[in-house]
């Protein structure tokens, strides 16, 4: 374990790991001496604490011009299954947002193709009209170059429409594999790796903070993962926008990529310890719970992890693909979770700022 003492004196210095060291983490490290080591290093970044936030998914259509092969959630038009939600609709669904305690709306969904852009600045309007001190995070990267494309306006003044609609931060969807070689294969119609990057970079320069996530466990190597955390790294010394990396384990039923399984528990805690010790500019680690199950999430608590998400309610994405987790989580299971894995719940709102005052 000579190479992996070496990596762990490295990390603890303070030092920035190599790829190769990432891929060597991946391919022979011990398994708990990596947990141990990503947990040592999250503790030195964000102490006991672990984060939360009580949210809401709105996902106003799954109809969608792009076919990745992943995803079993969107339909083309006309399809069965293929829903689209008016603004009405959805204010109704979340009209006791703050009765319940929320404080974000989580907002992605298909990319129509009949919406105008006015229409999604529209829902982001009424969003805030109705709900203002809710917070709004919306929008992938690919919805924004197809916001452009279909408004034939630029990106920064997409950006700048939508934020002046109510839009705060964005989701970090899209991203998938940035390898282009993978990419070609699991979604051949979507935005390049690059252009997520290119936009992203966009979103930061705007003062708009963005999360970034990364899609595993198709048919990508060890090696593109790398690849793509060394290129999030990258971006983020740049700008400093990204608030958090979350890793999206892949599920495959309803899907075209044919693949038995899920993702193993092993391969979802060691991607999970990997980014923590690689990503040294990230604060934040979350372990996604509707993908990987809630229980695999807690024992991520162990795993260099700091944020759970949040109550969610009501996911559509993964579950098309065959999500045995919950739909949506309370809080009460959340905190219960957190504090089990001998760690301290705290709610937070999108940008990681603790709110809700109710430390144990
Ligand atoms: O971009 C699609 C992924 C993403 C499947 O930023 C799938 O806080 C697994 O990005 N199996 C959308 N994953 C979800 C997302 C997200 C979720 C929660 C929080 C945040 C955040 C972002 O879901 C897509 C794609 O990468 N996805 N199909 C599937 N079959
Ligand atoms: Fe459309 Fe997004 Fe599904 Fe791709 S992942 S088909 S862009 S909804």
């Amino acid at each position: 374990m000579k190479k992996f003492d070496e990596i762990a004196a490295k990390r603890r210095a303070g030092e920035r790991l190599s790829s190769s060291d990432a891929l060597f983490l991946y391919e022979a490290g011990d398994f708990f001496a990596l947990g141990k080591l990503a947990a040592e290093i999250n503790q030195k970044i964000n102490g006991d604490v672990v984060y939360y936030n009580i949210n809401r998914h709105i996902n106003p259509t799954n109809i969608c011009v792009n076919q990745c092969r992943f995803c079993a959630y969107s339909k083309l038009k006309g399809e069965e299954g293929a829903y689209e939600e008016c603004i009405d609709d959805i204010l109704e669904q979340v009209k006791e947002a703050e009765t319940l305690g929320i404080r974000e709306f989580h907002i992605v969904g298909g990319l129509h193709p009949d919406w105008p852009f006015a229409h999604y600045l529209e829902l982001l309007r009424a969003l805030k009209r109705e709900h203002p001190a809710i917070v709004i995070k919306a929008f992938t990267a690919v919805e924004i170059d197809y916001f452009a494309k279909i408004s034939g306006l630029d990106i920064p003044t997409v950006l700048k429409q939508l934020q002046d609609a109510g839009l705060q931060a964005m989701p970090g969807g899209g991203a998938e594999i940035f390898a282009p070689a993978v990419r070609e294969l699991i979604c051949p119609e979507k935005i390049s790796g690059a252009r997520w990057l290119e936009i992203m970079a966009l979103a930061h320069r705007a003062a708009i903070p963005t999360n970034a996530t990364m899609l595993y466990g198709h048919i990508e190597s060890f090696a593109d993962r790398v690849d793509h955390m060394e290129k999030l790294r990258a971006l983020q010394d740049q700008t400093g926008g990204f608030q958090v990396f979350i890793p999206l384990a892949f599920h495959a039923t309803n899907t075209d990529i044919r693949k038995k399984g899920e993702t193993s528990a092993i391969d979802d805690l060691k991607t999970l310890a990997i980014a923590r010790l690689y990503l040294d500019n990230f604060q934040h680690i979350k372990a996604y719970w509707v993908m990987l199950g809630e229980k695999i999430a807690q024992l991520a608590l162990l795993f260099g992890v700091n944020d759970l998400d949040g109550t969610v309610v009501k996911e559509r994405i993964t579950h098309a693909a065959g999500a045995r987790s919950a739909v949506g989580l309370s809080e009460a299971y959340i905190r219960n979770s957190i504090i089990r894995a001998g760690r301290q719940p705290q709610e937070r709102d999108t940008f990681y700022q603790p709110v809700g005052g109710r430390d144990e």
